[in-house]
């Protein structure tokens, strides 16, 4: 890395940001210097994280909505985390092909992340991949993480709108955000709501979040319905992650606080 691949990024240069993105999965020391640089230019971007146990939908709604953004011309950078679990292994090549429509448009970038190999590091690694776009000017960052594992990343930690999608007929599901999720989700998605069992699935959820006594200046999760693979409700979930981005008080500190 002779010369400085963050002026570069900065510039746009979409291969510089890759170039420096291979480094850090690599852990070569000179990306991590270079990350130094980098983070005197992070702090703008929107940091959104869909997360949610395999299959759900999550790359299918990401999808969608990249679209719904593109025409507000946000521009948009996707991490998607993969597991490379035996289940999971095609998720990658699944994924640039499941975004492909917008591989020509230059106001988005795509990136996967493998998990395989990183255990402790993965979190490091992520915060940095998103720092990268963050420099790279995106509006947006969607982070695709599963849900379901045990050594997932907490997305929710970083993400400045977090959002946790479920399908009809998941009951443990619903044990699992018991346990802790339900704290730090901002939105709910019940996704492949075509299917059977999203109203059952939707006064359940309704029933836990009424468990808890929100204070007017405190951020109750919404629960959006959509069905990903057939574009519907996917405009009320970008209503409510733009809704939940100026919301005062919440968990938007992250940011210069443009508004
Ligand atoms: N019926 C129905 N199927 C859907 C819907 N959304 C997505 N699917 C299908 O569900 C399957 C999984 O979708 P993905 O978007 O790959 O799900 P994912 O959560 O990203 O999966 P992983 O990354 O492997 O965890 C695909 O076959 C999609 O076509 C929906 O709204 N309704
Ligand atoms: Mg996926």
């Amino acid at each position: 890395m002779e010369m400085k691949l963050t002026d570069k990024i900065l510039e746009g240069d979409v291969r510089a940001a890759a170039r420096l993105m291979r480094g850090i999965e690599d852990d070569a020391p000179e990306a991590i210097k270079e990350l130094e640089s980098i983070y005197l230019h992070t702090g703008r971007a929107y940091v959104v994280g869909v997360t949610g146990a395999p299959g759900v939908g999550k790359s299918t709604l990401v999808d969608a909505i990249i679209g719904i953004f593109r025409r507000e011309n946000m521009t948009i950078g996707v991490l998607a985390i993969d597991p490379t679990s035996p289940f999971t292994g095609g998720a990658i090549l699944g994924d640039r092909v499941r975004m492909q429509r917008h591989s020509l448009d230059k106001g988005v970038f795509i990136r996967s992340l493998a998990t395989r190999g990183y255990e402790g590091g993965l979190s490091k690694a992520t915060t940095s991949m998103i720092h990268i776009m963050d420099a790279m000017s995106k509006d947006i960052i969607l982070v695709e993480t599963v849900g379901a594992g045990q050594a997932e990343v907490d997305i929710t930690k970083v993400a400045d709108t977090s959002i946790v999608i479920l399908t009809p007929g998941m009951g443990d599901e619903i044990q699992m955000m018991k346990a802790g999720i339900m704290e730090a989700v901002d939105i709910l998605v019940i996704n492949k709501a075509d299917r059977e069992g999203a109203d059952t699935l939707q006064s359940q959820l309704e029933g836990m979040l009424e468990m808890k006594a929100y204070l007017p200046n405190e951020w109750k999760p919404s629960i959006i319905l959509t069905e990903a693979i057939y574009d519907k409700g996917t405009e009320e979930l970008v209503a409510a992650i733009l809704r939940h981005k100026v919301f005062p008080g919440d968990k938007y500190s992250a940011g210069d606080g443009a508004s």
